[in-house]
C-alpha cells in the first residue's frame, strides 16, 4: 500500500516486448498502468523498434517510455510493475532472453539508490538509445540526477538500429 503520507513522486519507466505480438504487449501494459490506483499514467513516449541486445538471436523489440506519478515507495513501485509483468506472462528464465513485457524504473525524481533489488537510475540505461529516445520524447530537457542530459548522451551513442513505429502509439 502506498504510504498517505508520502509525496507524489515522477517516474520515468522503460516499457518493451520482443515476443507475442510486442505492440500490444506495450499498449495493454499502458491501460493497466492507467488503471493502476495509486499510479497515473501522465504520459507515454512513441513506439520504436529496436534491435535486441542480449544473447542468442531474438527478435526485435518494441520499446518506449513512460512518465508517472505515483506516492507509491520505490519498491512498492517495482512490486507493482512486476506484478503487471507477471500478469503479461512475462517467465524469467534467460537473463536479457526473450519477454513478453519488460517494466523497467529508469528515474524517480533525482533518486539514486543501489539496493540487491532496485537500481536507480536504471544502471544500463546511458548505454541504450531505445531508453534515452523515448525519454527525450516525454521530456526534451530531462538530466540524470549527476547532472548528465539526457540528449548529450543519445548523442553520443546514436540512433541506430532504431525506428519509429508510424502507427502512433
Ligand atoms: N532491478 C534492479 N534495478 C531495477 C530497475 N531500475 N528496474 C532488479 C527494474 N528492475 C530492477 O530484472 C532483474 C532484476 O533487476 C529484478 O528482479 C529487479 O529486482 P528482470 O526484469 O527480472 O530481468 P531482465 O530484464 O532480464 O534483467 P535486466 O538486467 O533488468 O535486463 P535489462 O537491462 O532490463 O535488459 N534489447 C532491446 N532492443 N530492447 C530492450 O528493451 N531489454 C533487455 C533487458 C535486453 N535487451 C533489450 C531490451
Ligand atoms: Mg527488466
Amino acid at each position: 500500500m502506498a504510504n498517505p503520507k508520502s509525496l507524489n513522486v515522477r517516474a520515468y519507466i522503460g516499457i518493451g516486448s520482443n515476443l507475442e505480438q510486442p505492440l500490444a504487449q506495450v499498449k495493454s501494459a499502458c491501460k493497466v498502468l492507467a488503471a493502476h490506483p495509486h499510479i497515473t499514467l501522465v504520459d507515454t513516449s512513441p513506439w520504436y523498434q529496436s534491435k535486441a541486445v542480449g544473447p542468442g538471436s531474438q527478435p526485435d523489440y518494441v520499446n518506449g517510455a513512460g512518465l508517472l506519478n505515483t506516492a507509491l515507495a520505490p519498491e512498492e513501485l517495482l512490486d507493482a510493475l512486476q506484478a503487471i509483468e507477471l500478469a503479461h506472462g512475462r517467465e524469467r528464465s534467460v537473463r536479457w532472453g526473450a519477454r513478453t513485457l519488460d517494466l523497467d524504473i529508469l528515474l524517480i525524481e533525482t533518486l539514486t539508490q543501489q539496493t540487491p533489488r532496485l537500481t536507480v537510475p536504471h544502471p544500463r540505461m546511458t548505454e541504450r538509445n531505445f531508453v534515452l529516445q523515448p525519454l527525450l520524447d516525454l521530456n526534451p530537457t530531462l538530466q540524470l540526477p549527476d547532472g548528465r542530459h539526457i540528449d548529450h548522451l543519445l548523442n553520443i551513442i546514436g540512433t541506430q538500429d532504431l525506428a519509429v513505429i508510424k502507427e502512433g502509439h
